[in-house]
């Protein structure tokens, strides 16, 4: 890079530093620091991105899709994207949204948008067993577990009494018996309009779900908001950032205090005092809900400056990282003080924190390498500053030790951020993810609404190295980076599987073997289509109906190869489905048209795909 490159690169990251962005978010608090940055990236360092044709990613990358309402598995290092799971959205590919298989998860008049942002996969002892990924809908008060082994979403849950599930992560130790899900923003109780101006009839919950059965355990009454959580390695406690304490309405109140708090959760005493019976209900709801609010035992309010937003524990087990957003700061709280607290040992709930190093402007969230570094995402200073832990705790105690370890100039302004293992006791320190909100000037332009900029950076070294830019769409928030072998899936479907046992069944009544017959069942109006796919065709070439009948066609494909996916679309009639090799996928719908409308495979299955195709004929009524 010449002078002048380096010259006209520095003063954008000026530009940006002093734009709205940093009015936004509280500008003004100074650092004090003197950051340094990597600009530039050799060649070198851009081939550790590199993975030859044919050769396998080392890790899983879980991505979470924001506002498309989805989830995304990309490939790391290549930051390749492998699949995309509908989840909260309809997909017109899979025909997830569509199909009678997805409508039961989704459940009856299931909104069709949601807003994912939190990823985390299912634990055992404090590591990834492989089993599940859960994920949060902000958008309509859900969150939602997806298989591992098949990578679909496999349970949907509505969380009442609440409204935006934001923050999410699974119980890591002993194991993940319970989903924590934070409801970030408080309503009025009953919220059925006579309370609407009355603030003290507001309030919020913090939610334990049975993450096995995926129903609802617990709900905490907590005062303020809630906005990021974690869970503890002991599975013990859970702790949750509130940016409003203040229980504004409106972003001037949210940000009167100087200090907002993190909100530890007492797991055995709320277990225990629903087994005593120390429980409410709200309305038709029969959860159990409990009172958290300053003064209960079951929780302990820590101050933490100033409307913080990620909540991260270390993966020693040993401490929780609270982002201080608008404050420069991050504060540490020990769990052994936490212990220490709840066991009466303790008067000042700031007796828990053991460091609040400075860090730079607008820390949002951070991650961890297992060698006690913390990596911290800086919105405002469009950095990742990279600090260390035990030397931070020495300067809290007075000593004159210098805790950052460096700043890396990120393009631009990155929201989370995520470690190889990161959110496991296994931590291994190879790569750093950077989700950064901006890309700017990074990519070529794509219309107004730019893409983000996933960035990946090797942290295996002692200097961070930028070395892939990745483009994403709307919006990943967060995601995980797990080692490949801790993922199993399967190639293709075993036909025992749950995720099509309802269809099985109801075909079994219809006297149907799904493995072989090609039929068609009338029952006064509504008609079931069965019939069998092995490429390049389907079991029947025609199906003839009334007009006014409700149709419900039902498809085994009988292929045994793995890749040869047929689907099922019909013309006109909105219609299209996924049948991966031994899988069964069946739709429903009216057929209020006469004539004839013909069906084909829509995934390209063999030479002879574009024959794979049908008459669905409707007679008039
Ligand atoms: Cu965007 Cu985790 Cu919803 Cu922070 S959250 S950036
Ligand atoms: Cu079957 Cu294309």
């Amino acid at each position: 890079m010449n002078d002048k490159e380096d010259k006209a690169k520095i003063s954008r990251r000026q530009f940006l530093a002093t734009t709205g962005i940093a009015g936004v978010a509280g500008a003004g608090v100074a650092s004090g620091l003197t950051p340094y940055s990597v600009w530039a990236k050799s060649k070198s360092d851009a081939m550790k991105a590199n993975v030859e044709p044919g050769e396998l990613d080392e890790y899983y990358g879980i991505w979470s899709g924001g506002q498309s309402g989805e989830i995304r598995i990309l490939g790391v290092p290549s930051m390749r994207e492998l699949m995309r799971i509908p989840v909260f959205n309809y997909d017109g590919a899979t025909g997830y949204g569509l199909t009678n298989e997805s409508k039961r998860i989704l459940g009856p008049d299931a909104p069709l948008n949601g807003d994912t942002h939190h990823p985390h996969l299912s634990y055992k002892d404090g590591r990834i067993d492989g089993k599940y990924i859960y994920v949060n809908d902000k958008a309509n008060t859900r969150v939602a577990r997806i298989r591992c082994d098949i990578m679909k979403t496999d349970k949907i849950l509505s969380v009442p009494n609440v409204q935006a599930i934001h923050g999410m992560r699974p119980q890591k130790a002993p194991y993940t018996k319970y989903l924590y899900a934070n409801a970030e923003f408080r309503m009025p109780h009953p919220n059925d309009g006579r309370n609407m101006d009355d603030n003290k009839q507001y309030f919020t919950m913090f939610n334990g779900i049975d993450a096995e059965k995926m129903e609802m355990a617990f709900q905490v009454i907590v005062d303020g908001n809630l906005d990021n959580t974690d869970a503890d390695y002991s599975g013990k406690y859970a702790v949750s950032t509130c940016y409003n304490s203040e229980d504004g309405f409106v972003l001037a109140d949210t940000m009167r205090n100087e200090r907002d708090w993190a909100v530890i959760f007492n797991i055995p005493r709320i277990e225990a005092a629903i087994k005593a019976g120390k429980f409410k209900t709200l309305g038709d709801s029969k959860v159990p809900v409990l009172n958290g609010r300053h003064g209960s035992d079951l929780t302990l309010y820590v101050p933490v400056p100033k409307s913080p937003h990620g909540i991260n524990v270390s993966p020693d087990g040993k401490y929780v990282v609270a982002n201080g957003k608008l404050s420069p700061t991050c504060t540490v709280i020990s769990w052994a003080k936490v212990d220490e607290w709840f066991a009466g040992k303790l008067k000042d709930p700031r007796d828990v924190v053991v460091a609040e190093p400075e860090l730079g402007l607008g820390p949002l969230h951070t991650a961890y390498d297992g060698r006690g570094n913390a990596y911290t995402t800086l919105f405002i200073d469009s950095q990742i500053v990279k600090w260390n832990l035990a030397d931070a705790i020495r300067a809290y105690k007075g000593e004159k030790v210098n805790y950052i370890r460096q700043k890396l100039d990120v393009q631009y302004q990155p929201g989370h951020d995520h470690t190889s293992m990161g959110e496991t006791k296994d931590a291994d320190g190879k790569w750093l993810v950077a989700l950064c909100k901006f890309s700017k000037d990074r990519f070529l332009g794509c219309g107004p609404l730019h893409p983000e900029n996933d960035q990946l950076i090797d942290i295996s070294g002692d200097e961070m190295k930028l070395v892939h830019d990745g483009p994403n769409f709307a919006e990943p928030h967060d995601c995980e980076l797990i080692h490949r072998n801790l993922i199993k899936t399967k190639k293709i479907w075993t036909r025992d599987d749950p995720y099509f046992a309802e269809t099985v069944a109801i075909a079994k009544k219809d006297g149907i073997n799904l493995e072989t017959d090609n039929k068609i069942i009338r029952n006064g109006k509504k008609v079931r289509v069965y019939m069998t796919s092995v490429a390049p065709n389907f079991g029947m070439t025609e199906i003839r109906v009334k007009q006014g009948d409700e149709v419900t066609i039902t498809i085994t494909n009988l292929d045994q190869i793995e890749d040869v996916t047929h689907g099922f679309t019909l013309i006109n009639h909105g219609i299209a489905m996924e049948i991966s090799p031994q899988e069964t996928s069946s739709v429903t719908f009216m057929a209020n048209k006469p004539g004839v409308f013909w069906y084909y495979c829509q995934w390209f299955c063999h030479a002879l795909h574009m024959e794979m195709r049908g008459r669905f004929m409707v007679e008039p009524a």
